[in-house]
């Protein structure tokens, strides 16, 4: 070893005798320099003492809610599976990120099957709000004995070799079926008056800087969309004439000022196909839960279209809401960016798309897409 080496090395050793002379001297001084600290520094963890910088509570903080005076009686709904589980965390997140940090509103989560633990654990570590997973009971969910099951079959496979989307599928039937008439009746859902469903894998692509309930409340709304589009006729070949019965059988249950003529243009003999896509929906369940839409729902579920057909929830509600209510209580909001694949609302009017820091392209908005029943809306409404 030459002479610099070794003067290298004597400096060195100088260098670490004074460390540990002054670690075991100095408290403060060992635990700043410590390897576990410096670790604990590089990983992020929360060890060291908190300094003013670090007052910045980032978001799901209990203050974010500081802004808030006031909550509507209301709670997110969200009918997974087990399997949903990676969609169901992506749409948490972004209504988190989105509108919910803000206001903390509940959530409850429905399956016919139990919830395993890995996917209750991974869903409440995404937010502070309470999160509820309930068990749907048996006889809301699954295919009643009074449906003719050999007829049910054959309406299923002709549905299949006529290429109609789920038309084979009884789950799916089930799920429509739920959605229609049993979800608002679940023990966790009954204590809210308001519900915002939400799927998995949907997207929320715009800050919501008000609360939907609220503004509901207020305005004495009941039902509120984003995307209105046609049904599919295959899956509800008959749904409109028992409508139709059941408004003939119950006129007094037909509000004043009605949605009708958004539905039918000719005075409610033929229905046009359009419809609320219930994969969002902003509702009040006392409105499902009144003695008009259980009868409704009654007379329907008695027909036994959700199995002989595959009538799907979001025409049933929408038929509900446009024959119920008076049309000033149905809202569309506009400054709700959302996606379900493959159609997206973008916000247009004003200056909402801005404000809300969108992350959708406006100028690819399904709204006045040919599919779209958006259109018709807007003239209805203006009428
Ligand atoms: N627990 C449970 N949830 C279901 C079942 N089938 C569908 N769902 C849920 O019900 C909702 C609607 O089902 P989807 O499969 O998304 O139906 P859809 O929106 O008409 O069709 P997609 O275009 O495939 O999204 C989603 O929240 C699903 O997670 C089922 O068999 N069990
Ligand atoms: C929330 O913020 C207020 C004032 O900004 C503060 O006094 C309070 O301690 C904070 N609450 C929590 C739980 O940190
Ligand atoms: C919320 O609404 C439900 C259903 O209307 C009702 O039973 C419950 O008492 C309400 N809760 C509060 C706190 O108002
Ligand atoms: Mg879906």
């Amino acid at each position: 070893m030459n002479t610099s080496g070794r003067y290298i090395l004597l400096v060195l050793g100088i260098i670490i005798s004074l460390h540990y002379l002054l670690s075991f001297t100095h408290e403060s001084y060992g635990r700043a320099t410590s390897l576990s600290n410096i670790k604990s520094t590089l990983l992020g963890s929360q060890q060291a003492p908190p300094t003013v910088a670090d007052t910045y509570y980032g978001f799901g903080h209990p203050n974010d809610t500081l802004a808030v005076d006031r909550r509507a009686n209301a709670t997110f709904v969200i009918l997974a599976r087990n399997s949903d589980l990676s969609g169901t965390i992506r749409s948490i997140r972004e209504i988190e990120d989105r509108f919910n940090r803000k206001y903390r509103y509940p959530y409850v989560l429905l399956n016919e099957e139990e919830f395993t633990d890995d996917f209750k654990k991974r869903i409440s570590v995404l937010t502070p709000s309470t999160v509820e997973f309930g068990l749907i009971p048996r006889e809301h969910w699954f295919q009643p004995d009074w449906i003719d099951e050999d007829r049910a079959t054959k309406s299923r496979n002709k549905m299949v070799a006529d290429n109609i989307i789920y038309g084979g599928s009884v789950s799916y039937r089930n799920m429509c079926r739920f959605n229609s008439g049993f979800f608002f009746r679940h023990p966790l859902m009954e204590k809210y008056r308001w519900y915002w469903r939400i799927e998995p894998d949907v997207h929320f692509h715009c800050d919501i800087d008000f609360d939907p309930f609220v503004y509901m409340e207020d305005k004495n709304k009941v039902y509120a969309f984003t995307i209105t589009m046609y049904e599919y006729e295959a899956t509800i070949p008959t749904l409109w004439g028992h409508v139709r019965d059941f408004a003939k059988l119950h006129p007094e249950y037909v509000a004043e000022n009605n949605a009708m003529g958004f539905m039918s243009e000719n005075g409610g003999e033929k229905y046009n196909l359009c419809h609320f896509w219930s994969n969002f929906e902003v509702a009040d369940m006392n409105f499902w839960r009144g003695p008009t839409y259980t009868a409704f729902f009654e007379y329907l579920d008695s027909k036994g279209g959700f199995y002989y057909e595959r009538w799907g929830d979001a025409p049933v509600h929408s038929i509900a809401a446009a024959l119920f209510a008076s049309r000033d209580q149905i809202q569309f909001f506009d400054e709700i960016g959302y996606e379900h694949n493959p159609y997206t609302h973008c916000p247009k009017l004003g200056n909402n798309w801005q404000k809300g820091r969108c992350s959708c392209d406006p100028a690819r908005s399904f709204d006045y897409d040919g599919y779209s029943c958006m259109s018709k809306w807007d003239r209805f409404m203006d009428l």
